[in-house]
C-alpha cells in the first residue's frame, strides 16, 4: 500500500519559485512513491480579502501550473477545495472540539493579524481548523510544507488525538515532511524575510510566469551584500539564499558551485544564477501554455479531481458524525 500525501496550496499572488523549490517540484518527483492529493484551498483564500474574478482566475492558474510543472492527473489527483463540501463541514465540527488556547498560539494567525489589525476575520483565526480538516479528511500518512506550516500539521496532529481520545481510532494521524535544502527560500529584496506570493514589491520574488526579461532583472537587482567571496555561509543571508536557488536549479553540489565561483563576482554569478532559472522554468512555461489554450480542459481535469477524492472525504465525515452522535438522513 502507497502512504497517502496530501498539501494544498492558495490560489493567491503570484507561484514563485519558493513554492516550486519547497513544494511543487517535490509534489511532482513523487508521483510514484506515493498516493498524492493537491489541493487548491480558495476556502483558505477567503480569510482576506479577495477579488471575485482574481480569484476565480488564479484557481484555474494555480491548477494549470500544477500540471505544467509535471503533476499527472492520472497518477495524482488535483482539485479545488470547495468543490468538496465535506471540508467546510468537518472544519466546523473540529472547531467544536478545538482549545482556543491552541488556536492562540498558531504563529502565522499572529503575524499576519498583526499587518491587518481590526480587519482580521474569525477565517483568518480559524484558518488551521479548515486546514487540519482537509487533512484528517483524507487518512493522511504524509504533509508535504514548507517550515512555516509545520505547526499548523502539528495541530492538526493535537486535535486528531484528541478527538479519538474521546470517540476512539476516527482519525488517522498525519506527519509533517519538511524537505531538507529549499525548505525555506528568502525575499530577493529581503532575505530576511520569507519568498511570499503576498509581498507587494514586485523584486520580491521570481514568478513561475515571469518573462525572461523580468527575471534578470530581478536577479540582478537582488540584495547581496558588500563582500566578495562567494560561499554557502548562512550568516551572508543574500548570498547564501541565491546560492541555494542556483544550487536547486542547476542540480550542481554544493562544493562544484564553489569551485566555479571561485575569484569570480557578484554579476558573473548573478547572470549564470538569472540563465539557470530561465532554462528550469522553460518547459514548465511551454506546457502551460499549451495547458491553458483550451481552459475548458482544465476545468475538465479539476472536475476529475474532485469526483476521485469525494468519496474518501465522505467516508470520513460520515464516520466522524455518526462518532459524535449526529443523527444521518435517510
Ligand atoms: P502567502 O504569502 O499567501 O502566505 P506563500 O507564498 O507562503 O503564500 P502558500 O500558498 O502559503 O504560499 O504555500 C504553498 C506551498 O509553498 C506550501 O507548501 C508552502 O510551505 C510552500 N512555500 C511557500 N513559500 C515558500 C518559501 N519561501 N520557500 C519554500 N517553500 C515555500
Ligand atoms: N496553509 C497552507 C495551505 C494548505 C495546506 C493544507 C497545506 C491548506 N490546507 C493542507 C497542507 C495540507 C499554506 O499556506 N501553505
Amino acid at each position: 500500500m502507497k502512504k497517502r500525501v496530501f498539501s494544498g496550496i492558495q490560489p493567491t499572488g503570484n507561484i514563485h519559485i519558493g513554492n516550486y523549490l519547497g513544494a511543487i517540484r517535490h509534489w511532482a518527483s513523487s508521483q510514484d512513491q506515493y498516493e498524492n492529493i493537491f489541493c487548491i484551498v480558495d476556502l483558505h483564500a477567503i480569510t482576506v480579502a479577495q477579488d471575485p474574478k482574481e480569484l476565480s482566475m488564479k484557481t484555474r492558474e494555480v491548477a494549470g501550473l500544477l500540471f505544467a510543472a509535471g503533476i499527472d492527473p492520472r497518477r495524482s489527483a488535483v482539485f479545488v477545495q470547495s468543490h468538496v463540501g465535506a471540508h467546510s463541514e468537518l472544519a466546523w465540527i473540529l472547531n467544536c472540539f478545538i482549545p482556543i488556547g491552541w488556536m492562540n498560539r498558531m504563529t502565522q494567525y499572529k503575524e499576519k493579524s498583526e499587518k491587518q489589525k481590526e480587519q482580521v476575520s474569525v477565517g483568518l483565526f480559524d484558518y488551521p481548523a479548515l486546514m487540519a480538516a482537509d487533512i484528517l479528511l483524507y487518512e493522511t500518512d504524509q504533509v508535504p510544507v514548507g517550515e512555516d506550516q509545520k505547526q499548523h500539521v502539528e495541530l492538526t496532529r493535537d486535535i486528531a488525538q484528541r478527538f479519538n481520545s474521546i470517540y476512539g481510532a476516527v482519525f488517522k494521524l498525519p506527519e509533517p515532511v519538511i524537505p531538507d535544502v529549499g525548505a525555506r527560500i528568502m525575499g530577493l529584496d529581503d532575505p530576511s524575510k520569507k519568498m511570499s506570493k503576498s509581498d507587494a514589491n514586485p523584486g520580491h520574488a521570481v514568478n513561475l510566469l515571469d518573462s525572461t526579461d523580468a527575471i534578470r532583472s530581478k536577479i540582478m537587482k537582488a540584495t547581496t551584500d558588500s563582500k566578495r567571496e562567494i560561499c554557502f555561509d548562512e550568516k551572508r543571508p543574500g548570498i547564501y539564499n541565491l546560492l541555494v536557488i542556483y544550487e536547486l536549479f542547476s542540480k550542481m553540489s554544493r562544493k562544484e558551485i564553489t569551485a566555479r565561483f571561485e575569484g569570480k563576482g557578484y554579476a558573473q554569478f548573478k547572470n549564470e544564477l538569472a540563465e539557470a532559472i530561465i532554462e528550469g522554468l522553460r518547459p514548465l512555461q511551454l506546457r502551460y501554455r499549451e495547458l491553458t489554450a483550451d481552459p475548458h480542459y482544465l476545468d475538465s481535469l479539476l472536475a476529475e479531481g474532485s469526483a476521485r477524492v469525494k468519496p474518501v472525504a465522505e467516508k470520513t465525515l460520515s464516520a466522524v458524525q455518526k462518532a459524535i452522535g449526529l443523527v444521518p438522513p435517510i
